[in-house]
């Protein structure tokens, strides 16, 4: 059994404890698709916003395949509606729904930069879209999602990344994502065991596994919030463990972003950390755990 390097929801004290592992885990400055700047951002702020990524034509074809999933049927596991409303906020493993997704996984734009950050190749650990719809979006509580994924779903390390392409204009006024910079650096213990088959509940409002106010507090007064807004096509990058969140949408505009989760091949999923049985696959990749860019990859021993 690997040793659980950041322990959470086993104390009935909240506790904060420093991060071990590289947040950058390969040289500097060799990343052909960042300049050293914004290598540098990413490594001191926990996220890096990207704007204009993608062009008109491909958000519009980005938007029409998420569109369609929005028509989902929310009885579906993977389809998760609004607390108190039958409006979808979240559709998971999207990549597996869409050809045009599933080939996105693997654009040199997005994966290229992964696997520089991860320093290995990459597989999709969850991909999702989040709809945040017009007026009824409601908020994503605080949270770290390595707390999750350490915890629910057995990630060892912090060797993961989030990459969110919006799929609409992300603005002050619709939702956007906040961080916190810099909170990478600090593992957040939570207090409160893992009820079972959480994930029922947490999809739709978290509660388990979320930063208590104290600590909270403690870190936005040391560094601050941020929310990245810009147009529909950027790409915000996101590490594993960078607090964030973001409030109800109140606005006629929706605040839609496609989620794709890249986890070194070499930090696959091991028991959960929690003592729970493993969350379902369309939320943590288990089987078929392969590289997005298909074939070889580099064995490495874990750390
Ligand atoms: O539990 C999870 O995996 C999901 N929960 C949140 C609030 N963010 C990450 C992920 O989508
Ligand atoms: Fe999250």
């Amino acid at each position: 059994m690997l040793t659980d390097m950041y322990r959470s929801r086993n104390s009935s004290q909240p506790s904060i404890i420093d991060r071990v592992d590289p947040v950058i885990w390969s040289k500097h400055g060799h990343c052909p698709m960042i300049s050293v700047e914004d290598e540098t951002f990413y490594e001191e702020n926990g996220f890096l916003f990207l704007k204009n990524v993608f062009s008109d034509a491909e958000v519009a074809q980005l938007r029409r395949e998420a569109n369609h999933m929005q028509n989902s049927s929310p009885t579906d596991d993977e389809v998760i509606s609004e607390p108190g409303s039958d409006e979808i906020r979240s559709v998971f493993r999207v990549h597996d729904k869409s050809d045009v997704f599933s080939r996105l996984i693997s654009d040199e734009r997005l994966v290229a930069i992964a696997e520089h950050f991860l320093d290995d190749d990459v597989y999709i650990h969850q991909s999702r879209v989040n709809f945040k719809p017009a007026f009824k979006g409601k908020e994503f509580f605080w949270h770290s999602d390595f707390e999750t994924w350490h915890t629910e779903d057995g990630m060892p390390r912090m060797r993961a990344l989030s990459m969110s392409i919006t799929l609409t204009d992300n603005s002050a006024y619709n939702g956007p994502l906040m961080l916190i910079p810099g909170s990478h650096q600090k593992f957040i213990s939570c207090v409160g065991e893992t009820p079972d088959q959480n994930y029922k509940n947490s999809l739709k409002a978290q509660q388990i596994g979320t930063p208590d106010q104290g600590n909270l507090t403690e870190m936005v007064e040391e560094f601050g919030i941020t929310a990245p807004v810009g147009p529909d096509g950027s790409v915000l990058i996101f590490e594993c463990n960078t607090l964030h969140g973001s409030s109800n949408n109140i606005t006629p505009f929706p605040r839609s972003n496609l989620f794709f989760v890249y986890n070194a091949v070499s930090n696959k999923l091991v028991a959960p950390f929690s003592g729970k049985n493993p969350r379902p696959n369309f939320l943590a990749t288990r089987k078929d755990a392969v590289p997005v860019r298909t074939g070889h990859y580099k064995i490495q021993a874990a750390e």
